[in-house]
């Protein structure tokens, strides 16, 4: 899943894909590098980052969801919490909704995607972006955000989208510290046995900055590290801002994995 961010203050690629030119030549790009899903975003989830009012939301995303439903033969998922935006970003072309609220705030969300046929992705949060790292403690981390998970998927299912089109997401970096992140990351086994597909969203994150000191610019090899990692824990879908870079290490990770479970 390639992250196409039509926002000024995204954590990495803020500012470079305002322009509806450039939002979707990158779109382009990412496609023609082999990303399966693009996925669109208006408003910026970053730690701290404040929300957008609708209309802002919506003049960003929907002409560039346009424009990528007529020109790319990959799915478009719309990045959005907002069921407004939803809506609009689905009769767009949009067929995939990522939810980062995991219907925290009610069922709405699921039933614009069960309108629309969508697929869903529901990743685990608490609070709002703004002060999402109040909220890093947990008695354990990993039994509580499966648990969550599970839960959303049967909101999900109740509002009308059929199992086979939940994906679930542990959301690295929202309201998890350092050892919240690890702990997520050690146990992606656990996710994987609530036996949807699980997505993981590692790029370029902060955690990564926390282990190696490096800045924003400097983590792509260590992204690529944790999506290796994370084929081999039976995560089937990396969300990551450099789809040509990761594309053959989660490649040669999965061709691995495969390797492992054939022996036996
Ligand atoms: N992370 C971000 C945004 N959306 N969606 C899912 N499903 N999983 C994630 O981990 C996830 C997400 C934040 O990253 P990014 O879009 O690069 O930055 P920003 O929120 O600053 O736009």
């Amino acid at each position: 899943m390639g992250i196409l961010n039509v926002t000024p203050d995204s954590f990495f690629d803020g500012g470079e894909h305002l322009r509806l030119d450039d939002a979707v030549a990158h779109g382009l790009r990412m496609a023609d590098a082999g990303a399966d899903i693009i996925d669109v975003g208006g408003e910026s989830t970053r730690p701290g980052s404040l929300p957008v009012d609708p209309d802002t939301e919506l003049e960003r995303v929907v002409p560039v969801i346009e424009r990528l439903a007529a020109e790319v033969d990959v799915p478009i998922s719309i990045d959005t919490t907002k069921p407004e935006v939803a809506e609009a970003a689905l009769a767009a072309g949009a067929t995939l909704l990522n939810d980062v609220s995991g219907l925290r705030v009610g069922p709405e969300l699921a039933e614009v995607a069960a309108a629309h046929g969508a697929s869903m992705v529901l990743m685990h949060s608490r609070a709002t972006p703004k002060d999402m790292q109040d909220h890093t403690r947990y008695h354990d981390v990993v039994g509580e955000v499966r648990d969550f998970l599970a839960a959303a998927a049967d909101l999900a299912v109740g509002a009308g989208v059929p199992r086979d089109r939940i994906i679930l997401d542990p959301g690295i970096g929202f309201a998890k510290d350092l050892e919240g992140n690890l702990a997520l990351l050690k146990n992606l086994d656990e996710l994987v046995a609530l036996g949807h597909p699980v997505l993981l969203g590692p790029s370029r994150k902060s955690f990564i900055g926390a282990i190696t000191g490096l800045p924003v610019e400097q983590r792509l090899g260590p992204t690529i590290a944790v999506c290796a990692v994370a084929v081999m824990s039976g995560v089937r879908i990396l969300r990551v801002h450099d789809v040509a870079e990761v594309l053959p290490a989660v490649q040669v990770a999965d061709a691995l994995r495969d390797t492992r479970t054939t022996r036996e």
